[in-house]
């Protein structure tokens, strides 16, 4: 079982009702299923599917944003399949991810999405229904805002985003993580400048979250974006760890497969 998709592989078949209302079906079945194989045609039909295990799993709905070309595919596809590409290509539509992941004995199955640059956060439930862009931005229960070290003109992006998101939803209870990318490309010059200690000032001791400096590319730190992220699920959760099936198969032992395993964190 594959756990790894993208929601648009498979497109939908023309309706009696349209486009449309074909999306806002599909759109709820997929939240249902929340990551099992996209089978289209019970969503029209409206079939009950069987409970798999997976359905019992806590299930965390991550939102990746930020300026584009900052790198946010990329760490995901490095965390997620091991692999990195040189070659920017800009994501230009709505991609999910279902890793399962294991913290402090705890197993998590997460939702990432991975969206085209947005100009803005939705302010309101009905921009987040009539656009598709939107959809379930406003009910992530973490957040992940990126940003290039090597050009921080990028974190200006994610000031203003954050902003939004605190004004259109209520952020108690929601973990909000500042990711600094391409860690490998920030110059002695730069690192050691104010522009860059203003950043990871205003970001540690006045946004008061998390905060991870990483390199996809070299795969370095990745691993503890989601450590960080995970950390802070379970410190908003305030629940005690409670005993995981031990993954039974090597971590990962194919790129591409993440059915079945899960990364220890
Ligand atoms: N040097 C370096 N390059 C990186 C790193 N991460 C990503 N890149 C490169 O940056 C470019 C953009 O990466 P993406 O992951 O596509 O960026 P994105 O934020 O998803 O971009 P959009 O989908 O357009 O929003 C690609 O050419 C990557 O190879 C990194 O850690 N270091
Ligand atoms: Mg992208």
């Amino acid at each position: 079982m594959d756990r790894t998709r993208r929601d648009n592989d498979a497109p939908p078949k023309p309706t009696p009702y349209g486009n449309k209302r074909l999306l806002e079906l599909d759109l709820d079945y997929l939240e249902r299923r929340g990551g099992e194989t996209i089978i289209s045609e019970n969503a029209e039909s409206g079939s009950k599917e069987e409970e798999s295990p997976a359905d019992t799993l806590d299930r965390v709905k991550v939102v990746f944003l930020g300026a584009p070309g900052v790198g946010k595919s990329s760490i995901i596809r490095q965390f997620v399949w091991s692999e990195f590409s040189e070659e920017y290509k800009p994501t230009e539509r709505r991609e999910t991810f279902y890793p399962s992941v294991v913290l402090a004995d705890r197993l998590y199955e997460l939702k990432i999405t991975d969206l085209p640059t947005i100009p803005y956060f939705p302010v309101s439930s009905h921009l987040e229904w009539t656009d598709f862009r939107y959809y379930g931005l406003r009910s992530a229960n973490a957040y992940v805002l990126v940003f290039d070290l090597s050009n921080q003109d990028t974190f200006q992006y994610i000031r203003t985003l954050r902003e939004q998101i605190y004004e259109a939803r209520d952020m108690r209870g929601v973990p909000l993580l500042v990711v600094g990318n391409k860690q490998d490309e920030l110059s002695p010059a730069a690192a050691s400048g104010t522009r860059y200690r203003d950043i990871v000032n205003l970001v540690r001791k006045h946004w008061r979250c998390g905060y991870v400096e990483c390199s996809a590319r070299f795969n370095c730190r990745v691993v503890q974006v989601f450590r960080e992220l995970m950390k802070s699920i379970q410190a908003v959760e305030g629940r005690p760890p409670s005993p995981t099936p031990a993954p039974s198969q090597p971590l990962r032992s194919h790129p591409h497969d993440t059915g079945e395993k899960c990364i220890l964190l």
